[in-house]
């Protein structure tokens, strides 16, 4: 079922793990790195059969490719997409919030609101039972810092893609964990960057990206991580 579908973290972050300031993103505007996270969210992977039992609906979705991704977010995440671009297109979009959908501005029916991950995934399971929603395909958290919480607090967490933004700028919110750090018990651990082409399904650069803002050059990197 849809709710217990594997989950990966979606992140651009700071050495610090700086993600946020004033309710936006810490950094000016990254073309490419924002058109990686739309191109990431978007796909969906074709499955391998692993001899799990599938339901014949799930099979023919399979074979039509009618099936679409999911992004789970906050409310201030939410309110932080520029309006002309949300709900994010071509995906199942799942806002959480302690308020009822009547206290949040103007949100679309389309787009399912509840108050943790597990009863938004339960919600569209329902939906997708119920021919309101496409069965799914990859399920991405997209932040912020205390839906990230919450969700590496999950044992069907197992993925995180982040991108190191390389250079620092001002926070006020950061990512939870540092991934790096190997007294966790939290077994996170670095992969190849073949092992990311693999999994986001495109080649991905192992270099440096840099983009120019105001004849200030920002760098970054993309990484997989990924839970033992
Ligand atoms: N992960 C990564 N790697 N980079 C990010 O910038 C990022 N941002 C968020 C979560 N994970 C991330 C949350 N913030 C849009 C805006 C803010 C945002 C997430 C998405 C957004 O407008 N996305 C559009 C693309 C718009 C464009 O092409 O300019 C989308 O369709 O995904």
């Amino acid at each position: 079922s849809a709710a217990q579908v594997p989950l990966t973290l979606i992140v651009a972050a700071t050495a610090k793990n700086g993600i946020g300031k004033n309710g936006g993103l810490p950094w000016p505007m990254l073309k490419k790195e924002m058109a990686y996270f739309a191109r990431v969210t978007k796909r969906v992977p074709m499955p391998t059969n692993t001899g799990s039992v599938q339901s014949d609906a799930l099979k023919s979705a399979i074979l039509e490719g009618t099936r679409r991704n999911v992004v789970i977010m906050g409310r201030k995440t939410w309110e932080s997409i520029p309006p002309k671009f949300r709900p994010l297109k071509d995906r199942t979009n799942i806002v959480i919030s302690s308020q009822d959908r009547r206290k949040l501005g103007a949100v679309p029916d389309e787009v399912i609101v509840a108050g943790s991950i597990a009863s938004g995934l339960e919600a569209l399971d329902a939906a997708v039972s119920a021919g309101d929603a496409l069965p799914i395909g990859r399920a991405f958290v997209i932040g912020g810092s205390s839906i990230y919480k919450a969700a590496l607090d999950l044992e069907q967490t197992k993925n995180v893609l982040l991108t190191r933004i390389g250079t620092e700028h001002d926070c006020d919110t950061f990512f939870p964990i540092d991934l790096e750090e190997d007294s966790s018990t939290e077994r996170w651990h670095r992969r190849y960057n073949k092992q990311l082409s693999t999994f986001v399904g495109e080649d991905v650069n192992d270099a440096q990206m840099i983009e120019t803002h105001d004849g200030k050059d920002i760098g970054y990197e993309f990484r997989l991580y990924e839970r033992s």
